[in-house]
């Protein structure tokens, strides 16, 4: 019989799966909270959360109940039909967030795509764009996902390179630069501007103090849409329910994805007002999955989660702490470490070409797991719910690993 250990499955994705991911060599079978299990029941503190999807912690206990509950009635009636779970969850996740309408989608991409269709709708009948002429603008190192439109926008050649043609009509400026997105608005046939409060995939790229409220203003002074994509930052991990709140910025157009559904299932929306959202009517878009009873209950069950166990401040709390940690650390290894609330990151200060990869290597033997990004940077992002206990032990791993790769 063959040994269904760590080795045994990463053979059969090899074999049998596209080779489209680069998994660290670890193989994991079980989730609670802010741990996880490998098949040879080694237990590892997860400092990656699903890319933030599981903000609340693996296998919520009140998450899981409403996913059985729900999945014991009904899964999926399609939007040809009423269900009974739709509109409650519109209900829900409109006061929660503030905004008239919500337009329920599945992956974070799709939200992504969502959110542009809308803009250019809105460019159309309501600025007066001439057809077919309308323009977004992105900043340079966006990340929102893999479909023909994500990628036509990348600066990234690992995402786009030969996979051209691209989708036209999009413009990108540098992150962080207010006098190239002032001067990209002054062409007449920009819709919208869509951007990450945080970039994360480029390395957690936090922007100067201002940015975001400042590039709000200037959208609304060019008759713009300020699209935020908060998908990796919403929902509490940044340190407060949305990374835009800590500049007092309400996006036109607001994307979440991931943790929406505490990583369940892939659940994702958009949220706006009814002047941009009412221009899309029915058989203009849609999804088979999108809203269905199953993810609304499920995504009900996440909000809910994130307000009453206090995610938003744990996050803002504990991240200050840990970047406060890492500060006092001192080592050659080290080039900066930002983020902010519990989406942090250590910029490697090295030239070998694997080096955060090694490391993460190193934390994995040392029971945490992250995933670098590019080829000096380690991303942090435990789930909210951990506590300072627990995140004081994990600072001890990464400041050991450390010490362990100086002089290397
Ligand atoms: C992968 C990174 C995270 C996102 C933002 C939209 C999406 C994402 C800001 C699309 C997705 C992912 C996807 C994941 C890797 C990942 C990622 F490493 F690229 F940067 F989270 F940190 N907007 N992010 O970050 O959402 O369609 O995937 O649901 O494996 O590609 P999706």
């Amino acid at each position: 019989m063959v040994k269904k250990n760590s080795s045994y499955y990463i053979d059969l994705e090899k074999r049998y799966g596209a080779h489209n991911y680069h998994p660290l060599p670890v193989v994991l079978e079980k989730g609670l909270g802010i741990y996880v299990w490998d098949v040879e029941g080694k237990k590892y503190f997860d400092f990656l959360s699903a890319y933030s999807a599981v903000n609340q912690g693996h296998c919520h206990p009140l998450i899981i109940k409403a996913l059985t509950e729900q999945a014991k009635k009904i899964t999926l009636t399609s939007r040809a039909f009423y269900n009974n779970k739709l509109g409650e969850y519109e209900k829900y996740i409109t006061e929660y967030f503030g905004y008239d309408k919500v337009l329920p989608m599945n992956t974070g991409v799709e939200g992504g795509e969502t959110a542009l269709k809308l803009a250019r709708r809105w460019g159309y009948r309501v600025k007066g764009i001439k057809e077919n002429k309308a323009t977004v603008i992105f900043a340079e190192g966006n990340f929102w996902g893999r479909t023909m439109s994500a990628i036509s926008s990348s600066t990234d050649p690992s995402s786009y390179k030969d996979f051209g043609p691209y989708m036209p009509g999009f413009e990108v400026v540098p992150y962080n630069n207010l006098k190239k997105l002032e001067e990209a608005l002054q062409n007449k046939n920009v819709c919208a501007f869509m951007v990450e409060p945080i970039q994360g995939e480029a390395g957690v790229n936090v922007p100067k103090e201002g940015y975001l409220a400042k590039a709000y203003e200037l959208c609304k002074k060019h008759n713009v849409l300020f699209i935020a994509d908060e998908i990796q930052t919403g929902l509490c991990r940044t340190g407060r329910m949305l990374c835009c709140d800590y500049e007092g910025v309400r996006p036109d157009i607001l994307i979440l994805g991931k943790a929406l559904s505490g990583g369940v299932l892939p659940v994702s929306a958009i949220l706006a007002d009814d002047e941009i959202m009412l221009q899309i009517q029915p058989g203009e878009h849609g999804s088979t999955y999108g809203g269905n009873p199953l993810a609304c209950a499920v995504a009900v069950a996440a909000l809910q989660v994130l307000k009453d166990e206090n995610l938003a401040q744990n996050s803002f709390y504990l991240g200050n702490y840990f970047r406060q940690q890492m500060a006092t650390f001192k080592s050659p290894l080290i080039k900066e470490v930002r983020g902010k609330g519990l989406l942090n990151a250590i910029v490697v200060n090295s030239k070998k070409k694997n080096i955060a990869w090694d490391i993460c290597v190193k934390l994995k033997e040392n029971g945490l797991i992250a995933k670098p990004t590019h080829d000096t940077i380690i991303r942090l992002a435990p789930p909210l719910t951990i506590t300072k206990e627990e995140l004081d032990q994990c600072i001890e791993i990464i400041q050991q690993v450390f010490r362990a790769f100086e002089g290397k």
